[in-house]
């Protein structure tokens, strides 16, 4: 019932033919719509999901996080951009989670997720993201569901690759999708076609406290030749200590890349010895070099961001120093790069390529101690693809993309091209069973599908296109994710669900890792805010200058203060707000009317939060809450008044200080 339609998508690529599915309502009997299975998504109200899942938002900026099997949305976590709903970005104390050496950045393109993992086992303390666009690694504290700490990659455009992690989260790593003139030099003003000369591909190990706070700081830099590197993943078990990483355009093509990097059958997936790497570094073999990048942390206990400048980064030359990396060639423009839950298979995505190569960490061991390669480039051995090669899936779809993995020896790949998940048998290469999604499959999630447990049950495709699925919403329609069941032998979809911004990676663990540990409120007595009001007697106004502080609490159901008189034009106004209940779920807002820079907060229990209001005109302006917090939330409300610049009104509030 389908109609196909056949296009060329470049007349270089071997004149590869790729069928394009044009959506047409699928006729399918195990497509939810029709299945009559009974929804077995469906989780009661009241009863709460089995799963969290995190998924990425893509050119959002933002985590969305959804219950599974029900697909209920239950929040939205910024973290690479400013978010209304939370006030992320827009109060004082969460901008500088935003600065990066290039300023202060709003927007970004967030792609992978990953949980913190010991031994590679999820541990429910962190999720890491990546900014795409301006290099970021973000850390999610897992009690808060906040962003926790932001570290910008330096020497990189595009961290695509990221942020993959290692068994016990020693390191998370990003690569450059981009190869960039090498910012070291002091000179990225090159011209674009010397990119050969110029650009290098930097791949960046960025330590993780594990032990400890979770902080990150930067480890080491591989200086790689100038390819773009796209995906990768760590080693497990045996292949712990090394990582791969998928790269295109061997070619090294700087124009046209649709047509010129599509060229060569193979390119490559480097795999890195990262001990090796740090052995060399203790060594001394590694280079310091001149960098300037940010970090920005959060202080729970300020309930305040800073961030600071950083200035070098520990670099390593992968040609000056033997054994750290190895090409291993894959066909043909590889995306997803996957290691099976024993480490011992690392599967390749080419989006171009006709089968799914699966290599074996013991061959590849084997193939470097014999020294089985075809030559190398830029002094980086190639290994023989026979040699490292454990099996081809022949014939198993089009476009290749991303490959999951439910612990009982199968493997689930998507490919894009033609919008199906399909199942093989890792050790035999065969494929097992094929399910349609609509459309244009991009990552999959198995709930802990990359970890060396993960906890089957479920696979969702996570779709870019979804066409005729849902009610029209103008020129832009929904992205959604579908869920399967792969407990039996055949995968059977039981419910689809939009998504917020564009689904990339995403990831999923058992809800009890996490419920019991989630934060309830900030305790009063534990606020190190300067500006806090640990009670409604300390509530205060104070002029320094231009600037007026107002030191306000609320609580159900005013502000204290809430008459302030005496701010002339001219001022900043600083309204510091402390939430004063101590019990679950009881945010307030605050609302002031006009007022450049910022004009809302949301505050959460125990927190305090502050709004920079400059005003632009006299008058009496009204405040009140934002957040139905109770019966009388209506009678929330305030006014603050500003008066010409050169007026005599003294600075005065409504406090409970002695007169
Ligand atoms: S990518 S759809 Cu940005 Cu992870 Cu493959
Ligand atoms: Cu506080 Cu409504």
């Amino acid at each position: 019932m389908r109609r196909l339609t056949t296009i060329f998508v470049s007349g270089v690529v071997l004149t590869a033919l790729v069928f394009f599915m044009i959506g047409c309502p699928s006729t399918d009997k195990t497509a939810v719509t029709g299945s009559g299975q009974g929804n077995e998504a469906f989780v009661p109200p009241g009863k709460h999901d089995d799963f969290y899942a995190f998924m990425s938002g893509g050119f959002s900026g933002q985590i969305g996080v959804y219950g599974l099997p029900s697909g209920r949305l239950l929040r939205v976590i910024p973290v690479f951009s400013q978010d209304a709903e939370k006030g992320y970005g827009y109060y004082e104390e969460t901008k500088p989670l935003l600065n990066t050496s290039h300023g202060f950045i709003q927007w970004d393109d967030l792609h992978h997720l990953q949980l913190s993992v010991t031994n590679g086992e999820q541990d429910g303390r962190w999720l890491f993201a990546n900014a795409n666009n301006t290099p970021r690694i973000a850390r999610i504290d897992l009690r808060t569901f906040r962003t926790a700490e932001v570290i910008e990659i330096p020497n990189t455009g595009g961290n695509h690759a990221s942020p993959f992690i290692t068994e016990n989260t020693e390191y998370i790593v990003s690569a450059t999708r981009f190869s960039v003139p090498n910012e070291y030099s002091g000179n990225t003003d090159v011209p674009i076609e010397t990119y050969k000369e110029n650009f290098k591909g930097a791949l960046t190990f960025v330590k993780c406290d594990n032990k400890n706070s979770g902080e990150m700081s930067l480890g080491f830099q591989i200086l790689m030749p100038g390819f773009n590197y796209d995906l990768s993943r760590a080693g497990k078990d045996k292949s712990h200590g090394w990582f791969f990483f998928s790269c295109y355009n061997s070619e090294q093509a700087n124009t046209m890349l649709e047509i010129n990097a599509s060229q060569k059958d193979k390119d490559f997936i480097a795999a890195v010895n990262w001990k090796k790497a740090e052995e060399y570094i203790a060594q001394g073999k590694g280079k310091m070099m001149k960098a300037s990048y940010i970090h920005n942390t959060y202080d729970e206990s300020t309930h305040t961001a800073k961030s600071e400048t950083l200035t070098d980064v520990m670099t390593i030359d992968p040609a000056e120093c033997p054994g750290i990396v190895y090409y291993i060639p894959t066909p043909k423009s590889p995306h997803g790069c996957d290691v099976d839950p024993t480490g011992e298979y690392i599967v390749g995505g080419g989006k171009l390529a006709a089968i799914i190569p699966v290599y074996s960490f013991t061959k590849m061991l084997d193939a470097i101690n014999a020294k089985k390669f075809d030559g190398d480039f830029n002094g980086i051995p190639v290994l023989n693809y026979q040699a490292v090669l454990h099996g081809e899936v022949k014939k198993p779809g089009l476009g290749p993309l991303h490959t999951e993995f439910d612990g009982k020896g199968n493997a689930y790949t998507s490919f894009f091209v033609s919008s199906e998940i399909v199942k093989w048998d890792i050790k035999e290469c065969k494929v097992l069973d094929r399910a349609p999604t609509y459309y244009s499959v991009g990552h999959l999630l198995v709930p802990g599908g990359d970890t060396r447990k993960p906890h089957g049950k479920y696979v969702i495709g996570m779709n870019k296109i979804t066409k005729d699925r849902y009610l029209p919403t103008g020129p832009e329609l929904t992205q959604s994710a579908q869920l399967y069941d792969i407990s039996g032998d055949k995968m059977r979809m039981i419910l689809d669900f939009p998504t917020i911004g564009e689904p990339h990676y995403a990831q999923a663990c058992p809800a009890d890792l996490l419920k019991k540990n989630s934060l309830k409120s900030y305790k009063l007595t534990e606020n190190k805010h300067p500006y806090a009001t640990l009670g409604e007697k300390e509530a205060k106004v104070e002029r320094k200058g231009n600037d007026v502080h107002i030191y306000m609490s609320s609580i159900r159901s005013h502000f204290l203060p809430d008459n302030v008189e005496g701010v002339k034009l001219g001022d900043v106004v600083y309204f510091h707000v402390t939430n004063l209940e101590q019990d679950w779920d009881v945010p307030h807002g605050f609302a002031v009317k006009g007022g450049a820079d910022c004009s809302e907060l949301l505050l959460m229990p125990g927190e305090t939060q502050t709004m920079k209001w400059i005003p632009k005109a006299t008058g009496v302006y009204p405040f009140y809450c934002t957040d139905f917090c109770s019966a009388l939330h209506q009678e929330m409300q305030g006014y603050i008044r500003v008066s010409p610049a050169n007026s005599s009104v003294e600075l005065k509030a409504n406090t409970l200080a002695k007169k």
